[in-house]
């Protein structure tokens, strides 16, 4: 179980971790963000991009269980009374359906509606880590830091939606609080294609400032290896 693996392709160089002190984290693969009439969608956005790399992730999981390396998950969402809600995140933009409010899906990113849980195609095993997070980031207003250290994680593998928005703020918080980081390429996915390329320029840029990208076969590779 424990043993320096390194995944020679990840760029800007090789990256180096321990599989023992790793973990797999998936950033709200949330029902919300990847399928029609959900909050991705009432933002105006085309979902079908982000469906797409479900299949991926799906591999990233099993890898991770395969190899004993804990997977956990996360939720952006909010509580049934909106306390956690701040109105600069209720009423930025113009969507069609604001957080809160009942859609198909039930009401839109609210914990506990059937939109806000993770598509049952990567839906968490009984035991394993599931935040709910009212922020971008998994750390701000979360027990994530906890369950951390409480499993003797350093290494902190990613994967999920959206790339540049709460995959990479999570991302920067947990570079900042000192995580060696790994972005699996392509099992992250934005609605727009030019800011997932940008979002993973910049967090390999200057000698990986926030951290490593790799492709999701060569890290299960590693992870068994
Ligand atoms: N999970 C996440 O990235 N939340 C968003 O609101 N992303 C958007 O790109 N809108």
């Amino acid at each position: 179980m424990s043993g320096v693996r390194v995944i020679a392709a990840a760029e800007p160089f090789p990256f180096a971790f321990d599989r023992a002190k790793t973990a797999v984290i998936v950033i709200d693969m949330q029902r919300d963000f990847v399928e029609p009439g959900g909050f991705g969608e009432t933002l105006g956005n085309d979902v079908t991009r982000l469906q797409a790399i479900i299949p991926t992730v799906a591999t990233l999981i099993a890898g991770a269980r395969a190899a004993g390396v804990p997977v956990i998950h996360t939720r952006e969402c909010h509580r049934p009374d909106l306390s956690d809600l701040p109105p600069a995140k209720r009423d930025r933009g113009n969507p069609r359906l604001r957080i809160g409010d009942a859609g198909p899906m039930g009401r839109i990113l609210i914990a506990g509606e059937p939109g806000a849980d993770i598509v049952p195609e990567l839906y968490p095993l009984p035991g394993e880590v599931v935040i709910d997070k009212p922020g971008k980031g998994a750390f701000y207003a979360t027990d994530l830091s906890d369950h951390l250290a409480r499993m003797g994680v350093t290494t902190l593998i990613f994967a999920g939606v959206t790339t540049e928005v709460c995959v990479q703020t999570t991302m920067r918080e947990a570079n900042d609080r000192g995580f060696e980081c790994l972005l699996a390429e392509d099992s992250t996915e934005s609605y727009f294609p030019e800011f997932k390329a940008a979002a993973i320029a910049m967090i390999r840029a200057q000698g990986a400032i926030v951290g490593w990208t790799a492709n999701t076969a060569a890290i299960v590779e590693a992870l068994h290896g």
